[in-house]
């Protein structure tokens, strides 16, 4: 089977590569094209308009626009964007109410940015910097990804702080503790040649319950022991990393539960999925050897964000890349699952006019038990939920101004009895 999922990975991976003949090209102009849109370091400077965390509304509406009593899954939804003026971490009822707030000022947590390298990537204002992964614990404190991972309790208060150049997403281990990814940057002697610096290796971390890293396992060091170079070196580039000093773009680590685990009888428990978007691959891979139980190349492009589902496939949110802000030559973002054990997927949703959705960037999604998906389409700052028949049946829009949304970078709902908490009120 592995053998079949391998030969199908490699050849979708050709087909990819086809695809993107001109790619570094088409990256320099992408960065380039998303700086002319969102960027304007003055406006940031002088703190009138936070354009870093804006982009170009493509939807009507703000906050709840709609709502299926009958149809959208019971629960609290938690979203990570912009609101009034800063970062801010969000738990929302169904209907909007808004059931508990974390605003977030960067620059109360810490105090100096040192860890960061290279010096000129430490932010000058905290509009500066997009929130990322964040979840909730029962007793109602976040954990979240920020430059480093903060954990605050349910009213704000500071438990712990790691400070390490984290980024993408966290998500909790059984064991109380956190995945998240990191990355350590190499400024001079490349650690891994032909590499040429500087660049930044990303890193899988992992966190203990009480805000101690643990474990710091380094992804190229995978690509290496696996004899994976050939996936690294494809895609007509050379060995310098990309002017974002990214060489591979860690983008997402999910570990398989000991309730998952019958499903995925290729897998055990602890084994940990990734997502790495510049290959377009996910893999799985047991943390304690390094070893790679099982890797696909597509179809999807620049994913992010793959699941273990109940069914034994994995889910993947495929931004579909095109090199455009609009989606507008692959006809937008999917969720695909795939069948590890002969590589067959699916596209779930998207990939039609009438399913159009679109982030070229982050995006986020989760899979109810009644099969309803909930996504999060980061750069149109908008969550829906839809149900297996593609209708939508929740979407909210964290809207700025009539022709801009604030970046959403990550929402997840949570089923009403995860919690613990009574009384969310703070006074
Ligand atoms: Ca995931
Ligand atoms: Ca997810």
């Amino acid at each position: 089977m592995f053998i079949i999922s391998l030969v199908a990975g490699i050849f979708a991976y050709g087909m990819a590569v086809g695809m993107y003949e001109i790619f570094p090209y088409q990256h320099l102009k992408y960065v380039k094209d998303s700086l002319f849109q969102v960027y304007d370091e003055a406006g940031m400077l002088t703190k009138t308009k936070p354009t870093k965390q804006l982009f170009k509304s493509r939807y009507d509406g703000t906050g709840v626009v709609y709502f299926d009593k009958d149809s959208a899954v019971p629960g609290l939804t938690l979203i990570a964007s912009f609101f009034d003026g800063s970062l801010e971490i969000r738990l929302i009822a169904l209907d909007g109410e808004i059931v508990n707030r974390w605003p977030i000022n960067m620059f109360d947590i810490w105090e100096n940015f040192d860890y960061v390298q290279p010096s000129e990537s430490r932010p000058a204002t905290e509009w500066n910097i997009t929130l990322d992964g964040a979840m909730l614990l029962p007793d109602g404190s976040v954990v979240f990804n920020l430059l480093g991972v903060i954990k605050l309790d349910r009213c704000g208060n500071l438990k712990w702080k790691v400070p390490k150049m984290t980024h993408h997403s966290l998500e909790p281990s059984i064991d109380g503790g956190f995945w998240v990814g990191g990355k350590n940057y190499i400024g001079s002697k490349s650690k891994h040649p032909p590499i040429k610096t500087p660049y930044e290796e990303d890193t899988i971390l992992k966190i203990s319950s009480d805000g101690s890293v643990v474990r710091e396992i380094s992804i190229l060091d995978i690509f290496w022991k696996n004899n994976l170079l050939a996936l690294l070196f494809s895609n007509n580039r050379d060995f310098d990393p990309n002017p974002e000093l990214d060489v591979i773009h860690l983008n997402d680590i999910d570990e398989l539960t000991v309730g998952l685990e019958d499903a995925f009888p290729q897998f055990n428990a602890g084994d940990l999925l990734v997502s790495i978007r510049e290959p377009n691959m996910i893999m799985v891979i047991d943390p304690n050897t390094e070893i790679v139980k099982w890797y696909q190349v597509g179809p999807w492009i620049q994913q992010h964000d793959a699941d273990f589902q109940e069914n034994g496939t994995i889910s993947v949110f495929d931004n579909d890349f095109d090199g455009t802000m609009d989606g507008s030559i692959f006809g937008g973002s999917k969720i695909i699952s795939v069948d590890p054990s002969n590589g067959r997927t699916e596209i779930l949703y998207g990939g039609q006019d009438r399913e159009f959705m679109y982030t070229s960037t982050q995006g986020d999604h989760q899979i109810f038990r009644n099969e309803n998906i909930f996504i999060v389409e980061a750069n149109a700052g908008r969550v829906i939920e839809v149900d297996v028949n593609g209708r939508i049946v929740w979407e909210y829009i964290n809207r700025y101004s009539d022709d801009e949304v604030c970046r959403l970078s990550h929402a997840i709902r949570y089923p009403l009895d995860y919690f613990t908490v009574e009384n969310w009120s703070c006074n």
